[in-house]
């Protein structure tokens, strides 16, 4: 059994962040992490491994390596969270007990969801591969370059996903390879969305609508991936707009993004979760609405904005200073605008920066329009932000682009 002032449940992206901010505050061994995982993976690389820009070992480094050194890390899966004993169970058996808990335990990839998906992720040369996963993505590159004819199929499924954008970044920079090596003629690039819209926001959608008509892209809004046949190398959709109407697609390579659900182990705190199974925070303070000593972060929570690593950047320096408050005694509070971003990679040497906040404007942080394509974006994204997020973010010392963004802009503007 143990006992800590501060648990982190989770030690992903959110968790170290959060962990590294509050040690130096509460002292050596005052803040535990529960973490079953031996890696942890930095998942926005993730997108430039399936375009073999960048190779999967770059992507991950030791988990003992992430988690602060001061904090205790308990190598286990949380199995239980009863937050009016404020305590946690593990799936050994033990108890941990905490002054004050943070849940950043992310989302879960439900591949199982879609019949035949998980037959076709194992089979060796279906041509069927997912980014999502550390398990599949090195299978995207492997089948882009198999692929000299026929359709290359990309999916967006039904519900909360992270980096909502990732699913169009594969299909443009699969568009772009396919371009490069001279088979684009040859290959039909076909996009197929859950969602009535290709984008969120609607100043980069619009961009992003024009785009992919100029490549060529065949789009299909409102369209769920139902069953995946990789002999008959098969693709089945439902049109969401007319449940029973199914259409199936003939692919030489098929890249699918996986439903995603809440962390199936908050269901045991029902006070916690809302009706769809995330953690039910404040959108502007990330406190649990049920107990002002737990506090979320991140994918697992229902704060109503896009799911990034920069969201959560711009959560923890928030929940940071609120929980602090907390702890001291003090009522003032810090307000989250519901920050987020998405580097939408449209090719092998551009990025358009899509920034925003929960009232879908843009928030950009570079005096530049960037929803146009941008050549320093792309190195932006592939070079300078894995050095940001292994040095400064998981260390506790980034807080996402806010402050950059009142220097570039001078105080003028959103
Ligand atoms: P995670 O970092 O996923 O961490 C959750 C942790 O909880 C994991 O370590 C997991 O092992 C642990 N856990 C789960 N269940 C349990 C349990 N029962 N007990 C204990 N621990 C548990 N974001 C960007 O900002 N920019 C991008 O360009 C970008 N691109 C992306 C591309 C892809 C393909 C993907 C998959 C993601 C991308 N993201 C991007 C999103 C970003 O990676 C996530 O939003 C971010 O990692 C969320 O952090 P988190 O702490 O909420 O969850
Ligand atoms: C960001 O802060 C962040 O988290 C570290 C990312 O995840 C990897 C991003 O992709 C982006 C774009 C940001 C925002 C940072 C800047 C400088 C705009």
């Amino acid at each position: 059994n143990h006992k800590c002032k501060l648990l982190v449940l989770g030690g992903g992206t959110g968790g170290c962040t959060v962990a590294s901010k509050f040690i130096p505050k509460l002292g050596k061994n005052e803040v535990a992490i529960v973490e079953p995982a031996d890696l942890h993976y930095y998942q926005p690389m993730f997108t430039m491994i399936g375009g073999g820009m960048k190779e999967l070992k770059s992507a991950s480094r030791p988990m003992s390596q992430v988690i602060p050194k001061d904090a205790v890390w308990i190598k286990e899966n949380v199995a239980n969270i009863d937050p009016k004993k404020n305590t946690v169970t593990t799936s050994s058996g033990r108890r941990i007990e905490y002054d004050y808990l943070v849940v950043s335990l992310g989302l879960e990839l439900r591949y199982d969801k879609v019949p035949g998906l998980l037959e076709a992720l194992e089979a060796p040369d279906s041509g069927v591969a997912s980014n999502y996963s550390p398990k599949y993505v090195e299978r995207t590159y492997r089948f882009l370059k198999d692929t000299k004819s026929g359709k290359a199929v990309f999916t967006f499924p039904v519900g909360a996903v992270k980096c909502a954008g990732a699913p169009l970044k594969a299909c443009l920079i699969s568009e772009d390879y396919f371009r490069r090596m001279g088979r684009r003629e040859d290959v039909e690039i076909v996009y197929r969305t859950s969602l009535p819209v290709i984008f969120s926001a609607k100043h980069y959608a619009n961009k992003l609508n024009k785009l992919c008509a100029e490549r060529n892209i065949d789009v299909g809004f409102q369209q769920e991936l139902v069953n995946v046949d990789y002999k008959a190398k098969e693709a089945v959709f439902k049109n969401l707009a007319k449940p029973t109407e199914m259409s199936s697609i003939k692919f030489s390579f098929l890249h699918v993004t996986p439903p995603m659900s809440p962390p199936h182990v908050l269901t045991t705190s029902p006070e916690l979760i809302d009706a769809a199974g995330f953690l039910d925070v404040d959108k502007s303070t990330l406190q649990s609405k049920a107990f002002s000593n737990v506090y979320g972060i991140g994918d697992c929570t229902n704060l109503p904005t896009s799911k990034t690593a920069a969201a959560v950047a711009a959560q923890s320096g928030v929940l940071f200073n609120n929980l602090l408050n907390d702890m001291n005694g003090r009522t003032q509070k810090e307000s989250y605008d519901g920050y987020t971003s998405c580097p939408l990679v449209t090719g092998y040497s551009s990025v358009i920066l899509a920034e925003f906040d929960y009232s879908l404007e843009p928030l950009e942080t570079f005096p530049m329009d960037q929803s146009k394509e941008h050549r320093s974006m792309f190195y932006m994204k592939k070079d300078a932000m894995p050095f940001l997020y292994w040095n400064g973010m998981l260390k506790g010392y980034w807080n996402g682009p806010g402050l950059m963004r009142k220097v570039f802009h001078l105080g003028m503007g959103r």
